[in-house]
């Protein structure tokens, strides 16, 4: 695998799936035999005060990470202009008459420009997380990096105009679905979509979100407070300008891209949980009151790109089971991206996890055609319109039944 495609992992793929190459840019990485000041100071002051081990969706690391990012980005430019550097003097020349050191340094500002995103992000977790202040010190990485840029790029994915067409394609088998319920059924409805990213899609289903990792949190809780976002379209990102691959134009590379095209707020009916789903419970303390039909279970449990995220998918579909109330339903919309290196327990084909889930008790939609199939669904994932590649999955859709 070369350097630039471990780039593309990391620049348009699923957070835990990356784990693996991550961990080998990370390693790549350090054995870059150039250090700046900055990381030499990071080395020695690990040396003297003891790191704690924060996880690496942990919410100390995720902060850390947002409060770093224009740090981080500018260690990568360096490297970037270092190579350029490294030029022979005709080929520099070509390089300096089409502009490219200029590029280098728009480059630069626009990364500055942008950090505010992600210093808003930092500044706003360190007021609703004050412990943050008294964290252990973080040495907050290129992998780091990588998970904070993949989370901004769920702004575009979540929250933008430009990426409506991407999520209509995935949200409309569910959300028609959803909408085929009895209208005076539908308010009393327990939806749980466990690991939501941003939220979007269980924002249009309004009522319980779930999602593990900090980073994705924290950049939620930027356009749920009001003292960060209050008006729709209100902060500009450039998602794209960090990765120099397969752009026609650097206009188009360094293009801004605005959000929230939708305000969420949290409510009563639409809830957020910062914790590992496979420890939630039918009946944990989310439940406000004593709400006899949440205690029972979910009607829904909606999994969106997400199964496979699972190191043990056969606990994941488990655990869904458990949670749904008998009769409850599973719709799932995904890819099987299993996260290789042994790190996973199974790695399943389709028909494998199928037949897995009826084992665990699930009654899998046959219907050959209507809201329930079971069909495939042509889709992207953060994907970039202008770009001149795309990365299109396959992502199966069906609707599976907890037995009465
Ligand atoms: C591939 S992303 C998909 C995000 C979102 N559903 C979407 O389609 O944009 C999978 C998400 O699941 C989260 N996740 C993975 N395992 C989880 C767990 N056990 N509990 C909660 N969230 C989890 C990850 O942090 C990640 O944000
Ligand atoms: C690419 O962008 C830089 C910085 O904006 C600019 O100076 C340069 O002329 C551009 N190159 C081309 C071929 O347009
Ligand atoms: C939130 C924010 O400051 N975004 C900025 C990104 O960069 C452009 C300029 O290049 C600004 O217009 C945005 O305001």
């Amino acid at each position: 695998m070369s350097f630039s495609d471990l780039r593309f992992i990391i620049a348009s793929d699923v957070l835990l799936a990356c784990l693996f190459p991550l961990a080998i840019l990370f390693l790549g990485y350090k054995h870059v035999p150039s250090f700046s000041f900055s990381e030499l100071k990071d080395l020695l002051l690990l040396g003297r005060r003891k790191t704690r081990q924060y996880g690496h969706f942990s919410l100390e690391r995720a902060h850390e990470s947002y409060a770093q990012y224009a740090r981080l980005a500018e260690q990568e430019l360096s490297l970037m202009r270092k190579s350029y550097s490294t030029l022979g003097r005709a080929n520099k020349n070509i390089g300096y008459r089409i502009g490219y050191p200029r590029k280098l340094d728009r480059l630069k500002d626009v990364t500055d420009l942008n950090a505010t995103i992600p210093d808003g992000i930092a500044e706003l977790a360190l007021e609703e997380f004050p412990s943050l202040k008294t964290k252990d010190p973080v040495a907050a990485g290129s992998a780091d990096l990588g998970r904070v840029r993949e989370s901004l790029k769920h702004f575009v994915r979540d929250w933008s105009e430009e990426g409506a067409a991407e999520r209509t394609r995935i949200f409309a088998p569910i959300l028609d679905l959803l909408r085929g319920v009895e209208a005076q059924e539908r308010g009393g409805l327990r939806v749980l979509v466990p690991g939501c990213g941003l939220g979007r899609l269980a924002w249009e289903i309004s009522q319980l979100a779930n999602e593990l990792s900090f980073f994705m949190t924290l950049s939620l809780r930027f356009l749920l407070s009001p003292k960060t976002t209050t008006v729709p379209n209100e902060h500009i990102l450039r998602p794209y300008a960090h990765w120099f691959s397969h752009q026609r134009t650097n206009g188009s590379l360094f293009r801004g891209i605005s959000f929230p095209d939708d305000v969420p707020r949290l409510s009563s009916t639409f809830r957020l949980v910062e914790e590992d789903f496979m420890k939630l419970k039918p009946s944990s303390s989310n439940a406000q009151g004593e709400d006899r039909t949440y205690l029972s279970g979910y009607d829904y449990v909606v999994t969106l790109f997400f199964i496979d995220t699972s190191l043990d998918v056969l606990s994941t579909i488990s655990h869904i089971h458990t949670l749904l109330r008998p009769g409850g339903t599973w719709i799932n919309l995904g890819p099987l991206l299993w996260t290789g290196g042994a790190q996973a327990k199974v790695e399943l084909s389709l028909e494998e996890v199928l037949q897995a889930a009826e084992e665990i008790g699930f009654v899998i939609d046959r219907s050959k055609e209507g809201l329930m199939a079971q069909r495939t669904v042509e889709c992207e994932y953060t994907g970039d319109r202008n770009a001149m590649m795309r990365w299109i999955y396959k992502a199966e859709f069906w609707v599976a039944r907890k037995s009465k």
